[in-house]
């Protein structure tokens, strides 16, 4: 497409370059080693062992060396002090004896085999009678009986050696070095911490945590509570509690507000039917009356209003059909038109934005991949297109930012790396390098995600760090399904379960 519409070629020629230094940097690596983060620690364990292995080997061999010096310089001392002559006479009647000597060896090649040769018969003979008080080094040259000629020569070892190194860096050399390095170097996630920390801020109502989210308290108890069973721990909360407090979040419209006593929105609404979905309890719900709620914010257009005060955006799209999909209650909208207004917010660059017009945006984006994924129209999608403009978010530190020029932060872990999942394109990016920014984004002492290294923590971070670490395939983790945002087994359990 860019060569249809960039004319100077100077221009097209840098947009060109640049892409290829990404696909170098970022998309050849991924191609060339491709594992699941399941396997980083098992995986640099083996190399480390092997490796390992190797020096001490290569140690070993150049021990056995050091041996066979010592011995010579042994033999060397043994020898010399036998009377020169008998020496001389010694070698000479080796030479006449030598196999090799008919072969026609040199005089001074066969001369230097029999100054290393300890096992010969008629050398221990002269060395015993030259030095009586030699006696131990006799002995101690019995105890290595292996004659240094028999031993393998030191161009073998070198050899030898050269393939000990061959094969690690065989070994080695699927990983990405850097990457190796990255894995070694890389944290844990402190799951226990962030059970503590989400735990806290449930409980302590008047932090400014808790105030400040006052009126999205719904939107944060999906936050935390999808968390908290991402990490298998939903049953440190108490469900009764929850599940009647957010009945008493219920309009009489059927939709649901942020907390008690305020106006519905379809934001809330969705949390709310997560939440239930999480404790499996949608069904205490009058499925009608909610979807009636949301049934009644569709637009001529096809797109959604938030609520009754009409503010329309491609997040309301995602919510309505997430939200309905789940109540089962889909077939109430049109969902042509919702599928063609979200088609009509899609740009140039393959993005999506709020409204038609509106520029690309990675949170926008989600939204509208989502839906058209579970409305089944991802045809709508220029997978490869977008792909690019979503692998082009990740920077330098490993981090995902929302849209070009931006801050990278946490929570587009789960907006564009849902998004790549959903259109088939996840590999595009350095997976490694973004589970050790979000790692790098834990507080290890307190508990909690942020958006980036060595900020302050919050619920909504926390969440989105986790969730990506689960789309990352972290071990010891649920699944998420990066439609729903919520973990697979709940999702089977919605459409799958014989009730
Ligand atoms: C069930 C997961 C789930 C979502 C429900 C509410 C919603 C549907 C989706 C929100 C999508 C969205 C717009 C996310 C972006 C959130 C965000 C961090 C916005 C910040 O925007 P800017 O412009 O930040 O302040 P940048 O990073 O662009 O500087």
């Amino acid at each position: 497409m860019e060569y249809l519409a960039t004319n100077d070629p100077y221009v097209l020629w840098n947009s060109l370059y640049e892409r290829y230094g990404h696909l170098r940097s970022v998309i050849l690596p991924n191609a060339r080693s491709e594992w699941k983060p399941s396997s980083y620690k098992t995986l640099s364990v083996a190399v480390a062992i092997i490796v390992a292995i190797n020096i001490v080997v290569a140690m070993a061999v150049a021990i056995i060396k050091v041996v066979d010096i010592i011995k010579i310089i042994i033999i060397y001392l043994v020898q010399q002090p036998a009377s020169p002559p008998v020496s001389h006479a010694h070698s000479h009647s080796l030479l006449l004896r030598s196999p090799s000597y008919s072969h026609g060896l040199s005089t001074s090649h066969s001369l230097s085999l029999t100054a290393v040769s300890p096992t010969s018969p008629s050398f221990l003979k002269n060395s015993t009678s030259a030095s009586p008080n030699r006696r131990w080094l006799r002995l101690l040259l019995r105890r290595f009986p292996t004659s240094v000629k028999l031993r393998p020569s030191l161009k073998f070892w070198l050899k030898w050696l050269k393939k000990v190194i061959k094969f690690s860096f065989a070994v080695v050399k699927p990983l990405p070095l850097t990457s190796l390095l990255l894995h070694l170097e890389m944290g844990e996630l402190a799951a226990d911490k962030h059970v503590k920390y989400i735990i806290s801020v449930e409980k302590k109502k008047d932090s400014f945590e808790s105030v400040v989210m006052e009126h999205l308290r719904l939107n944060g108890a999906y936050w935390g509570l999808t968390t908290l069973d991402i990490l298998g721990k939903l049953d440190a909360v108490d469900e009764e509690d929850v599940i009647s407090w957010i009945l008493k979040c219920q309009d009489e419209s059927g939709g649901f507000a942020g907390n008690i006593g305020h106006d519905p929105h379809v934001l809330y609404t969705l949390s709310a039917v997560q939440v239930l979905a999480l404790f499996d309890k949608v069904d205490i719900l009058d499925a009608d009356k909610v979807s009636n709620y949301i049934v009644g914010l569709q637009n001529e257009d096809g797109s959604f209003s938030g609520d009754i005060w009409g503010e329309v955006d491609t997040r309301f799209s995602y919510i309505a059909i997430c939200c309905l999909s789940i109540l089962q209650r889909l077939d109430k909208i049109n969902v042509d038109k919702a599928v063609e207004y979200i088609v009509s917010c899609k740009n140039l660059d393959g993005g999506f934005g709020c409204t038609p017009g509106g520029e690309s945006h990675a949170g926008q984006i989600f939204c509208c991949v989502g839906a058209l994924a579970i409305a089944g129209a991802l045809h709508h999608v220029d997978k490869d297109l977008l792909g690019w403009w979503l692998c082009e978010r990740q920077v330098k530190s490993g981090g995902l930012n929302g849209r070009p020029e931006k801050l990278p932060d946490v929570c587009y872990s789960w907006w564009v790396l849902s998004s790549l999942i959903m259109i088939d394109r996840v590999h595009w990016i350095n997976k490694d390098k973004l589970v050790k920014f979000i790692l790098d984004c834990q507080d290890m002492e307190n508990g909690g995600i942020s958006d980036r290294p060595d900020d302050a923590v919050d619920v909504f971070h926390t969440y989105f760090g986790v969730a990506g670490l689960s789309l990352l395939e972290y071990p010891g983790l649920k699944p998420i399904d990066p439609a729903y945002a919520l973990p697979v087994d709940v999702v089977n359990r919605i459409f799958f379960s014989k009730k």
